[in-house]
């Protein structure tokens, strides 16, 4: 038994069509009561129905109204979508009168926790569905219609049924020692199969976090000499005056930020203060600030004046660079150039011009290549798909450690057993096997109304 609960599902405002979704077990018969065509109550599942909403007997809208049986639905309840006219106030008058049949409105996400909770999605699609709906990228949409999909939870049931096996045997050595025709499990068998877990585990990690940042965005910090056209890259990726572009070294002082889209990635961009010594307070913490961004980056856009020789700045700034992680933009192409691509051999380097927005989309294709070029592999787009999953999964390798560690200082078996068991529970709470209930509350309070 559940109460029934409606909200709207579409954007709220001017718009052609507006859907209001119910669910629960008295959606059919409450909507029937306020529907003006066909008895709702003796149509067949999954059909479409034309008709009135009507208050008394005043028609509040002309709607089209969905009926979809338990347990073939979102929810695996009774559902009903009416299709509204769109626009704010026809909208609100069905939802009114909804509200006054008795139907709950209904909280953040409440239609997915009861997909969840009635077993049809587990917690990594259902997490999954937010991700598709704010993708940002095209990676980012197709990561998430995996992980809808169930990638990420074969991906953590599979891992789970391994554990399932080890722990099983541990468990028939310890109640059957006397048997002869299972596999003993010896100190050697067990660290083996330990450590191929921890392995694996690792695997998993670091192929999700390399991909969650294709999925959230790379942070892409924008570094060099005062005057070499930082600021100006910025304004071109961007395609806006965002940041002051003066000839005058030291205009920017603090950082500026900005979000670029390119088709399969996107880059969450810093422009910073140009590194240069200097006694003007204010633009010495500039200067460090952009030191610290630059470590802490995970793509560096260095920019030299192609024009001039390296001075000490940019040759100090070129020994702190990991070339991995690095673009080097020769800039100012437009006039004549004393830098060659050749002088920076360990470099990705691109030229640019952004007087004249030259070379802005070799540096796009550039990007892409450094960072899309080991997923290209759809098959491996199951990964675990956000910070909560990896920090259990993290939690699950830590466990794992002291597990080895136990075994090689001759812990007993049914001590390891526990162990094992305890780090089953961690990666089931990324699937939803094992949950606790404020758990879910917050994950799901960040959902949208009507999802
Ligand atoms: N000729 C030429 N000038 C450029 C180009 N790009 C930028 N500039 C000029 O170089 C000067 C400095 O540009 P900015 O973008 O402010 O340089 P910055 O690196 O952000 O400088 P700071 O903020 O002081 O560190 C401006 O006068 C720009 O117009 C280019 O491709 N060619
Ligand atoms: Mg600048």
């Amino acid at each position: 038994m559940s109460d029934t609960i409606c909200a709207v599902a579409t954007k709220l405002g001017i718009g052609a069509i507006s859907i209001i979704r119910i669910s629960g077990d008295d959606a059919i018969s409450k909507v029937n009561q306020i529907f003006q065509g066909k008895d709702l109550e003796q149509v067949e599942s999954h059909t479409i129905h034309y008709g009135y909403i009507k208050k008394e007997n005043e028609i509040i809208d002309e709607v089209l109204v969905s009926i979809m049986k338990a347990p073939k639905t979102f929810t695996r309840e009774d559902v009903v979508e009416i299709n509204c006219h769109g626009g704010i106030l026809s909208t609100k008058k069905v939802l009114e009168l909804l509200l006054q049949e008795g139907i709950r409105l209904a909280s953040p996400g409440e239609f997915t926790k009861r997909a969840f909770l009635n077993g049809r999605i587990d917690l990594t699609q259902a997490e999954s569905i937010m991700d598709l709906i704010e993708s940002k990228n095209e990676t980012a949409r197709r990561l998430a219609l995996s992980s809808l999909r169930g990638s990420t939870k074969k991906l953590v049931t599979d891992f789970r049924e391994k554990l399932k096996q080890i722990i099983a045997s541990i468990e028939v050595n310890i109640d059957y020692p006397e048997y002869h025709d299972i596999e003993e499990m010896t100190v050697e068998n067990l660290s083996k199969y330990v450590k191929e877990l921890e392995e694996n585990l690792d695997k998993i990690i670091q192929n999700s976090k390399d991909k969650q940042l294709l999925k959230t965005g790379i942070k892409t910090v924008i570094i060099g000499r005062p005057n070499v056209g930082k600021s100006s890259i910025l304004n071109a990726l961007l395609e806006e005056e965002k940041a002051i572009v003066t000839d005058i070294a030291g205009t920017t002082r603090d950082v500026v930020e900005g979000e670029v889209t390119l088709s399969n990635l996107t880059l969450l961009m810093m422009d910073t203060a140009g590194i240069r010594k200097t006694d003007d307070v204010v633009e010495k913490m500039g200067v460090e600030k952009s030191l610290r961004l630059m470590n802490d980056a995970e793509l560096v856009l260095a920019v030299l004046d192609g024009r001039c020789k390296l001075e000490e700045e940019d040759k100090e700034l070129l020994n702190q660079l990991n070339p991995q992680k690095t673009i080097l933009i020769l800039n100012k192409q437009d006039e004549p150039q004393v830098l060659k691509k050749e002088d920076f051999p360990s470099f990705h380097v691109v030229k640019t011009t952004t007087k004249q927005e030259n070379g802005l989309d070799e540096l796009k294709q550039e990007i892409d290549k450094m960072f899309h070029q080991e997923q290209i592999d759809e098959n491996d787009d199951a990964i675990l798909f956000n910070a909560r999953q990896v920090a259990l999964a993290e939690q699950a390798k830590t466990i794992l450690k002291e597990v080895a560690n136990s075994i090689s200082q001759g812990v007993e078996l049914d001590m390891i057993s526990l162990d094992l068991q305890e780090i089953l529970n961690t990666l089931g709470m990324i699937t939803g096997d094992t949950y606790q209930d404020e758990i879910l509350d917050t994950l799901f309070a960040n959902f949208c109304v009507g999802k």
